[in-house]
Parts: structure tokens; sequence; C-alpha cells
């Protein structure tokens, strides 16, 4: 498919992403994204649409937009406020491709009519959600959690010994 950019010499790919705790899956993507293209356009997902998603990110949107825009290979942040935006998006910045992760695989195939749409295989092993999963477990207020709880089991035990 010939897009604007095309003719002007270019191809321009498209992605979205909250990108929060940026780890390297989301370095992977990108790198990979901006080898697929001349110029590379990341849609960041706000707070507000995070909610919407189900999502609350630990890190900001104006650092998270902050951070992917200083990634190599990306040309442009754009705010992704709605499910509903892709398409205008398509047309305005002349996407030959839109790509993400193949955890979406078939979600977004209505754009094809556009523009060439890509599902790329994520990076296993890693994820915001594990990372903030980790965290919390090494949070001292956690630990303290974790003394009462072996605490009560101690206690369970002692009693249950005395009893038998
Ligand atoms: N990703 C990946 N490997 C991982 C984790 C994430 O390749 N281990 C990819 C995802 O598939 C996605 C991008 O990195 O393409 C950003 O992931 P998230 O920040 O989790 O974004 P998501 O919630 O999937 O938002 O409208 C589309 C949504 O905004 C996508």
């Amino acid at each position: 498919m010939d897009t604007t950019e095309e003719r002007a010499g270019g191809r321009t790919v498209l992605t979205y992403g909250t990108f929060d705790l940026f780890h390297i899956g989301h370095l992977r993507l990108i790198e990979r994204l901006s080898q697929m293209g001349d110029r590379l356009v990341v849609g960041v997902s706000t707070d507000e649409f995070n909610a919407q998603k189900g999502k609350k990110s630990v890190v900001s949107y104006e650092d998270r937009a902050a951070i992917v825009s200083a990634i190599k290979g990306v040309d442009l942040v754009v705010p992704e406020e709605s499910w509903e935006q892709k398409e205008a998006d398509v047309r305005k910045h002349g996407v030959s491709v839109f790509a993400i992760g193949d955890d979406w695989r078939g979600k977004f195939d209505h754009l094809e009519p556009l523009c060439e749409v890509v599902y790329l295989p994520r990076t296993q092993g890693v994820s915001s959600t594990e990372i903030k999963r980790l965290l919390r477990v090494l949070d001292p207020a956690h630990l303290d959690e974790i003394q009462d709880a072996v605490n009560i089991l101690a206690n369970l035990l002692t009693h249950y010994r005395d009893l038998t």
C-alpha cells in the first residue's frame, strides 16, 4: 500500500503502550519497530486511559512519555487517550505499519485496510506486572507482614504440638 509517507520516500511505524517501569521487553520491541521503517511514532497511554484499560501505572504519564521519547529510534511520542484514536493517528501520521506485541494478536486487524498490521513476539520472562510484584515482596512494610504471619504460624504449630 503506497501511503503519503512512502511517496515521500519514508515508512512510518506506529505502536501504542503503557511502558510502565520501562524494561528490556519494551526496549526490544522499540528496537525492532525502529528497524521496520524510517520513522517510529509511539502512543503512550495516559493515566486516564490506563484506568480504562484497568491498569494503574507506577510511573506517571509525563515520565513514561519522557522515557520513551529518549529511546533511540523513537521519533515522536503522542498521548494514547482512547481505543478509537488509532485510525485517525494512522491517517494523521501517514502510517505504513501498525505493530504491537502478539499478546494483542487479532485485536487490531480492523486497521488492515489502512496499513500493514504486525504482531511481534513478546520478550519472555519480564513484565511491568512481575516487576511490581517483586518490588512488593521487597517492600520493608511487606516484610513486617511476612514476619507477623510466620509468628502466627509458629504459635499455631506450638499449640498443635501441645495438643498431640
Ligand atoms: N511487550 C513485549 N514484551 C514484554 C512486555 C511488553 O514485547 N515482556 C510489548 C507489548 O506487547 C506492547 C508493548 O511492549 O506491544 C507495551 O506493553 P505495555 O506497556 O504492557 O502496553 P499495553 O498495556 O499492552 O498497551 O492500545 C494498545 C495498548 O495501549 C497496549
